[in-house]
């Protein structure tokens, strides 16, 4: 995109957001070249927040422009190593029209190539007046506790529960959710709380389209953004190129980047006045986040408050990956006792084999589905939500056809054009067994399990039916749902192995059985 293509809904996964070339102005940017500590460029609201106009800083150093007091601390910040991010924020005291200022220095490093041996180092300031017990000593009682609740719990959905509770309280927003990604990046709330009198978004769903690809990729290097105030108007950076660059400004990992204006046009649709997220990362891979929501005005928790609730989302992901791991443990021990059952079951000689596994939930179960078909000794047996007996045989007939000895599909509709219609049934999962016999699963749609939640009489979403209006949690949800129609949840690969041991041990019970018709006949 050039500078003047105006953002929109189809070209919006295309916008640079992270060279904007502006700030959100409730703190000012100043780059300054290491090795002189020149200032190469800034944004114009330095005059309202510093009392100097960028014309004044820009091409003076920092000494010149801001003082010797505030060039030492800047100095001795640099000379202290290079993890300037771990030892944010700097208290600096400016002098601003005669009187002195606090605010809240946050510096990080842009490295330049090789050949010109510097760096930029970027600047923000955040006015921090008043704001400075709100930093380092109630913060770390406040994360240790946090830390210590959420390793305390052992379930996947206390440890969001915990997380959103801490977070809520530490930084003040009316709403925080956990947002988890399914492996196309759709979204699901899986955690929330929230202030007395709001609707509910727990269990809501919305497309990737909602958090674009280049979004989230910036989200995995940057773990924290804030919106103070959707309303803002951006102060701009001069010059736009830098001179050493020739660049625009990388914002990457700029407290103050000013944010894509399609997605400050969904927060207003939404009714909120601020917002923050803070990414949760398995492996290095975005897999949710922690979303604020502020309604009542403008919400500014200082960068002291902002990196504690970071550390929390870093130490999140890491209960996050444990607990997963041990969920997964936990799910492969319960799978492995349903097998046991269920071969003992299809050992019982007394039973045909249909009946035999069809006699309780067991089958569903082991692979979480909404319906199964057995097609053994050319019977039909069922169990849960299946189409009618004609129908499930032309679906084992079907799973029969197949090269495979196990097939998968989350979409019927997309797979198997001549099976479709197959009443609710969206996701097929089938094993085959010897002499043409069958087992195929079902799943309804996913959709079905979802509802869209929330009071239909709240007033935010009474405004988000007004047709004018483009963008909507509603409308996402809309979209997500066309995204989701005739598809059911995927057969994850753990289900699948459970379809495969099954397998295994239904075409030795087979075998067994016909021994003993084979004895029996003689
Ligand atoms: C960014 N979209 C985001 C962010 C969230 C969401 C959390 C991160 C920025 C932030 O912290 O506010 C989405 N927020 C949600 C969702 C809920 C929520 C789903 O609270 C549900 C409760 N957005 C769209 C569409 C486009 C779009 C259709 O809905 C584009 C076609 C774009 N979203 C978009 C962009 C960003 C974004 C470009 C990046 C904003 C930035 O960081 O500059």
């Amino acid at each position: 995109l050039t500078p003047d293509t105006p953002v929109d809904l189809d070209n919006c996964a295309r916008e640079p957001i992270h060279i904007p070339g502006r700030v959100q102005p409730r703190g000012c940017l100043l780059v300054v070249r290491s090795s002189d500590l020149t200032v190469v460029q800034c944004s114009v609201n330095v005059a309202e927040l510093l009392g100097r106009p960028s014309e004044t800083l820009l091409g003076s150093t920092l000494r010149e422009g801001l003082g010797t007091y505030f060039e030492g601390v800047v100095r001795r910040h640099l000379a202290a190593g290079p993890r300037l991010h771990d030892r944010n924020p700097l208290l600096v005291a400016v002098e601003v029209d005669g009187q002195l200022r606090e605010m809240d220095a946050i510096l990080h490093r842009i490295p330049l190539p090789d050949d010109l041996d510097d760096s930029l180092l970027v600047i923000e300031l955040e006015p921090a007046e008043g704001l400075r017990p709100f930093t380092f000593a109630n913060t770390y009682q406040a994360v240790r506790d946090a830390v210590n609740d959420l390793n305390r719990v052992s379930s996947l959905a206390e440890v969001f529960d915990i997380a959103a509770r801490h977070v809520r309280d530490l930084t003040g927003f009316d709403r925080v959710m956990i947002y988890a990604f399914d492996e196309d990046y759709n979204g699901e709330v899986v955690a929330e709380v929230h202030r007395e009198g709001l609707n509910s978004f727990l269990g809501l769903h919305y497309p990737a389209t909602d958090i674009p690809a280049q979004a989230r990729a910036l989200y995995e290097k940057n773990w924290i953004r804030l919106i103070s105030d959707v309303d803002y108007v951006p102060s701009e950076i001069v010059p736009t190129a830098n001179p050493i660059t020739g660049a625009p400004l990388d914002l990457t990992h700029a407290t103050l980047r000013s944010v894509s204006p399609i997605h400050l046009e969904y927060l207003g649709n939404m009714g909120v006045r601020a917002s923050m997220s803070i990414s949760l990362l398995r492996d290095g891979k975005l897999w949710g986040l922690i979303a604020c929501h502020h309604y009542s005005g403008p919400h500014e928790p200082p960068f002291g408050v902002r990196a504690a609730a970071e550390f929390l989302g870093s130490t999140l992901s890491l209960r996050l990956v444990a607990q997963v791991e041990e969920d997964r443990l936990a799910a492969s021990q319960r799978a492995a006792g349903m097998l046991a059952d269920l071969v003992a079951r299809s050992r019982d000689e007394d039973l045909p084999l249909g009946q035999a596994l069809t006699g309780s939930d067991l089958l569903l179960d082991l692979v979480q589905a909404d319906g199964v078909v057995v097609f053994a000794d050319d019977e039909i047996s069922t169990r849960g939500e299946t189409p009618d007996a004609q129908k499930s045989r032309e679906l084992a007939e079907w799973v029969l056809e197949q090269d495979d000895d196990l097939v998968r599909t989350d979409s019927i509709v997309a797979s198997v054009p001549e099976l479709a219609g197959t009443d609710d049934a969206a996701g097929l999962l089938g094993i085959t067994l010897p002499d043409g016999q069958a087992v195929v699963w079902l799943r309804h749609e996913a959709t079905r399990d979802v509802d869209w939640g929330g009071d239909p009489h709240n007033k935010t979403i009474e405004r988000l039916e007004d047709n004018s209006v483009r963008l909507s949690p509603r409308k996402s949800f809309e979209r997500w749902r066309e995204v989701v129609r005739d598809h059911s949840i995927p057969w994850q690969d753990d289900v699948v192995v459970s379809a495969t041991s099954l397998r295994a041990h239904l075409v030795e019970a087979l075998y067994l059985r016909g021994q003993r018709d084979l004895r029996s006949a003689q």
